[in-house]
């Protein structure tokens, strides 16, 4: 058994692997290879329990046909996910398509067998894993299934056939459900990949993965998307079954991640920052709900200031409501300090480009759902999506990458549409619009502190925070 290091800097800004890993491009090996430390444990024999992995099938044919599937709309005209595939009878084809079961009954089954396949494999994980570099970070999906799969086509799919899961770690960052058009097709590859490669998916808690937050989004919400879709089909109670699966695995699902031992990847913020990784770690699971810890309302839900403009120092009440606060500068960079960490990776907002490097770089957000606002009608806001890319540089600092996708053109806004189609390239079509979006893509937005003179500027400023304070 060979053993294969992958190093922080495998894979370089361009998401191009380096030319000493290239030949674990074409490994067509068992199971997800293992990750020793930092590197991976790669052409091993698989183990007695993999080789009778009941969910094998199931869960390589949701990821093989998701695979055709991003790669099909790579090649066809770009829309909204809003847009796409959202009659009754498209989504359950689509459904129908990535699982490779057709019958509700049938699909079910399988789903809570997934689920409680994940359930075993988050029991063993800690509730803050460690990930290692190179590694993704994708925000909000928001039921956008068809970004996440433009995403996965443009910058690299999570599969051992023709993708990068052997050189690359996932993260997603929480809130996959909720609000868009394909919420359970957006659960199923995620539990698929996750039951895969156990060791290199990683799938964190958001504010949406929470049976209260589901209910109180009505038809919008998770358990209004199930009921629609099922019932629809004349087997409404299949809704409950799956909702109740799903939350099973939700309930395990990891509260935050250690990135290159060097940044925290959690959905919502560090709150009052008067707490640390430690804590979210003693967080006991399963959780049902996210008023049973402090630590855990605030992991979830919190934001930074100066979303919009001024950066308010301190700490403040939040106008999403009782017990959320709003964290300032000089809160996120003696957070970093206390906590040995470069930086703070989170989501849980909408950004206009799909990222967006906050509070002198302690903070980097991210947002994976284009035209979020579609339905909303009436408004000219019209997001890019982002991923973040994090590899390391051969003296250990971590980089982040943004990859941006676009904005779909809203084709119910005509005017809008034209005038996008007029002065924006679309990001897909033709070879050489793919092409294009690729170099838009592969722009270094941001760089965060690799060079000397803000690693110094970044080290007068933690020295000048003193205790975060209420504001
Ligand atoms: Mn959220």
């Amino acid at each position: 058994m060979a053993t294969v290091e992958v190093p922080g800097y495998a894979v370089n800004d361009k998401l191009e692997l380096d030319e000493q890993h290239k030949a674990l491009g074409g490994w067509r090996g068992p199971l997800s290879l293992r990750r020793v430390g930092s590197s991976y444990r790669a052409h091993r024999e698989p183990t007695e329990r993999e080789r009778h992995y009941p969910l094998w099938d199931l869960a390589s044919r949701i990821v093989d046909n998701a695979f055709v599937l991003a790669q099909r709309e790579l090649n066809d005209t770009d829309v909204a996910s809003a847009e796409w595939e959202c009659s009754p009878a498209c989504s359950k084809a689509l459904l129908a398509d990535l699982m490779g079961i057709k019958e509700p009954e049938e699909q079910a089954k399988a789903i809570g067998e997934l689920a409680g396949f994940c359930v075993g494999v988050l029991e063993k994980q800690p509730a803050v894993p460690r990930v290692a570099a190179p590694l993704k970070v994708f925000g909000d999906l928001h039921g956008q299934f068809r970004d996440m799969l433009m995403l996965f086509a443009v910058y690299g799919f999570p599969t051992h056939l023709g993708g990068d899961v052997q050189t690359t770690s996932y993260i997603f960052n929480g809130d996959f459900v909720d609000r868009g058009a394909h919420q359970l097709e957006c659960v199923v590859l995620l539990f698929a990949l996750k039951a895969l490669y156990a060791e290199q998916v990683y799938l964190l808690r958001g504010n949406h993965e929470f049976r209260e937050q589901n209910m109180m989004m009505r038809e919008e919400g998770f358990f209004g998307h199930l009921a629609t879709r099922y019932s629809e089909q004349g087997c409404a109670g299949l809704a409950n079954t799956i909702f109740e699966d799903v939350h099973k695995c939700f309930d395990w699902l990891p509260l935050a991640a250690i990135a290159a031992d060097t940044a925290l990847v959690v959905h919502g913020g560090i709150g009052d920052g008067t707490w640390g990784i430690g804590d979210l770690e003693t967080i006991e699971r399963p959780v049902k709900d996210v008023d049973s810890s402090k630590v855990l309302l605030q992991a979830m839900w919190s934001d930074p200031t100066g979303s919009d403009s001024v950066m308010k120092s301190g700490v403040h009440q939040s106008d999403r409501g009782e017990g959320v606060p709003e964290f300032g500068p000089n809160v996120s960079a003696s957070f970093c300090a206390e906590n040995k960490l470069a930086m703070i990776i989170r989501s849980h907002q909408f950004m206009r480009a799909g990222f967006k490097v906050m509070h002198h770089g302690f903070v980097v957000c991210v947002f994976s759902a284009r035209n979020y606002f579609f339905d909303e009608g009436g408004t000219n806001v019209s997001n890019d999506c982002a991923i973040l890319l994090l590899t390391q540089d051969r003296t250990g600092n971590l980089r982040v990458y943004p990859k941006c996708l676009e904005a779909a053109p809203e084709t119910t806004d005509a005017t809008l549409a034209v005038a996008r189609a007029s002065s924006r390239r679309s990001p897909r079509g033709a070879g050489g619009a793919v092409e294009g979006m690729l170099l838009c893509g592969y722009r270094v937005l941001c760089r965060c502190f690799p060079d000397p003179a803000e690693r110094a500027r970044r080290k007068s400023m933690l020295s000048q925070v003193g205790k975060p304070h209420l504001g």
